[in-house]
């Protein structure tokens, strides 16, 4: 009797015994270099020289779980001054640094368990300040897109193959979610400091075979270019998708154009709490020197003539 009271007992201990976890990795996202190419300001007889700053619209979304949808707006402190020809690392507050602790790194096998797909990423607006504003633009744009990830995302649920996520999550937050949803409830604020351009960073806190699958989904995909029907926010032209881990995600650089304005901005994700063996350039990479179109292809109509800022 002893004996099957023993068998029954360690039974329940082991039904009892809390579901294996998985690994949870804390990770920042921020804006590192500006180059000026060209300038703003110059064209207005206000100096040659421009004061870039980012607008990083952090966001973070668990698909599946209502409601799990956050949205924040961190603005980087001015850099004062670049002229045409000068770049600079960022440094301090000037980097726009969005955190986002604890994330839990999921695998195959998590999957099976039940365990849901947090989503992080941020929408980096790249600006030059005049003596204007941005009209409060940043805290409208994050609650706005706080809205529609929860509808497009919390809302939503995962493909059954895992090799179609990356393709989901770029529509549900792009042209076939929240961001094209965002376009047309942001409405026109046109009187504040010079837009730029802003880019979409999405990372997906993945690792081991599920880690592979999303590396191999991520090169196949380009993040869609969106119009904005206003100056700021300013319009969308591109931006990445892939594995927090990735190394094509510790530097990332892009050139863009709007007007006068013509810069080449990097920015990267980092790991505080060091996941993995995501590099830190002790260089700067080398930059793209292509220029890239002012005006943005409609992805919704690819034989439709390109967008352009009015
Ligand atoms: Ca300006
Ligand atoms: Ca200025």
């Amino acid at each position: 009797m002893v004996a099957v009271l023993a068998v029954v007992g360690g039974l329940l201990a082991a039904c009892s015994a809390p579901a294996p976890q998985p690994p949870t990795a804390d990770w920042a996202f921020e804006a590192a270099r500006i180059h000026v190419h060209d300038s703003t300001d110059g064209v207005w007889g206000v100096g040659e020289a421009d004061e870039p700053y980012v607008v990083n619209v952090a966001f973070r979304v668990t698909i599946g779980v209502a409601g799990s949808a956050k949205a924040w707006p961190v603005r980087g402190a001015t850099y004062h001054d670049l002229a045409p020809g000068e770049g600079a690392n960022l440094t301090g507050n000037q980097k726009g640094t969005a955190s986002f602790p604890g994330l839990k790194m999921i695998d195959v096998e998590d999957v099976l368990r039940g365990q849901p797909l947090e989503v992080v990423g941020v929408w980096s607006w790249v600006m030059e300040e005049d003596i204007l504003s941005l009209g409060g633009m940043e805290a409208k744009a994050a609650t706005i897109l706080q809205d529609l990830l929860n509808r497009f995302l919390a809302g939503g649920s995962l493909p059954e193959s895992t090799s179609e996520w990356v393709r989901y999550i770029v529509d549900k937050i792009g042209v076939f979610g929240a961001l094209q949803g965002l376009a047309v409830q942001i409405g026109f604020f046109g009187g504040g400091d010079d837009p730029i351009k802003s880019r979409v960073f999405v990372g997906l806190p993945v690792r081991g075979a599920l880690g592979d699958v999303v590396d191999a989904a991520a090169a196949q995909v380009t993040f869609p270019g969106i119009d904005l029907p206003g100056a700021i926010p300013p319009s969308i032209n591109g931006g990445s998708i892939g594995r927090l881990g990735n190394p094509s995600l510790a530097y990332m650089s892009n050139r863009m154009k709007r007007g006068n304005g013509d810069y080449t901005v990097s920015w990267r994700w980092t790991s505080p709490s060091g996941w993995g063996s995501t590099p830190t350039p002790t260089t700067t990479p080398t930059e793209p020197t292509v220029t890239e179109p002012e005006c943005i292809p409609d992805r919704l109509d690819p034989t439709a003539p390109p967008i352009c800022p009015i």
